[in-house]
């Protein structure tokens, strides 16, 4: 299937791998991109020299596209934004902030710029500061989110600007697909599906929460922070929201929550970690490779694409 993003990034299938915290790592990101997609390395919180490691395990796996996402919350964001030029990867996407002041710099190296977000106000500016396309992502996603659900999201973006969208939240296979395409965009991304993938490292107890997970059980902590993260529902999400409606201050509340996605990833304490995952987790039923995901989804929406066109 060829569309805007898979010209753009020079990939098989318009299937981005979210860039999330902790899980998205070389081994997921060369996976997902030898089977087609677009992998990414998720560098969150990570020290700017283990990104470069990363990025330099990823190409040593394949020969294919990747990109590496930048989360603008990290005090370290400056530095990995550096790194990301000086070892040179395809694509870098951009999440919980504003990168305008990296975009320039990124784009003299020849990487393209897309960064995530989570409003049409947002995705205009992305556009004029030179942004080369959008993930508009709905509050359907795991971990950091916006208001907006997919659904509204994508179209309200697609109508506003005149770069490629790729739509992200709640998409988990050949329907979500189509219907993203439907709402006018030329890709996905899709987290919630890789973090059970064959090759994701992420610990068997977290895949099994993912796998057992109902459409229902995923919580929204600290929307009064101004830091909303979805995750599936455990122990530390109902302590979390009980001192949140307690109105206990943003340091406890931190306290609680610190390291507890690596806890989550690494250990597999599924009782006090913080097991990020989107609405659509209730759809993730088996572990599979990569490849069979993602073929998977692109056989699909293409018969329904086909049926409609
Ligand atoms: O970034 C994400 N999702 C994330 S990042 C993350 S790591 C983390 N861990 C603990 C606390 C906080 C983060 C886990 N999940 N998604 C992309 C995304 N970006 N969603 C929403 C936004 C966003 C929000 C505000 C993008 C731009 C924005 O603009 C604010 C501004 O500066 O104008």
């Amino acid at each position: 299937m060829k569309t805007e993003i898979t010209k753009l990034l020079g990939i098989t299938y318009p299937i981005l791998q979210g860039g999330m915290a902790w899980v998205a790592e070389y081994h997921l990101a060369a996976a997902v991109s030898e089977a087609g997609g677009f992998g990414i390395i998720g560098a969150a919180s990570a020290p700017p020299e283990a990104v470069r490691e990363q990025i330099r395990k990823v190409k040593e796996r394949t020969d294919r596209p990747f990109g590496v996402n930048v989360m603008l919350m990290n005090p370290n964001a400056p530095e990995v934004a550096r790194v990301v030029v000086e070892e040179g990867v395809t694509a870098v996407t951009t999440g919980a902030g504003n990168p305008a002041a990296y975009i320039g710099m990124w784009k003299e190296a020849g990487i393209k710029v897309i960064p995530v977000v989570a409003s049409v106000a947002m995705a205009r500016m992305m556009e004029k500061a030179g942004a080369d396309a959008v993930v508009a992502e709905g509050a359907e996603s795991g971990g950091h989110i916006g208001a907006a659900t997919t659904m509204t999201l994508v179209p309200q973006v697609a109508d506003a600007v005149n770069i490629p969208v790729i739509a992200a939240g709640g998409i988990g296979d050949g329907r979500g697909f189509a219907a993203a395409m439907m709402l006018g965009a030329s890709g996905v991304q899709m987290g919630t599906r890789f973090i059970v993938a064959n090759e994701s490292i992420v610990h068997a107890n977290y895949k099994e929460r993912v796998i057992k997970a109902k459409d229902i059980d995923s919580e929204v902590t600290g929307r009064s922070t101004g830091h909303p993260i979805r995750v599936l529902r455990n122990k530390m999400t109902r302590e979390y929201l009980k001192m949140e409606a307690e109105g206990v201050s943003l340091e406890e509340l931190e306290v609680l929550t610190l390291g507890s996605l690596r806890k989550a990833v690494m250990d597999g304490d599924v009782v006090n970690g913080s097991l990020m995952a989107g609405q659509i987790a209730g759809l993730v039923k088996k572990e599979q490779s990569c490849k069979e995901i993602i073929e998977e989804i692109m056989q699909k929406a293409g018969t329904l694409l086909h049926v409609q066109s």
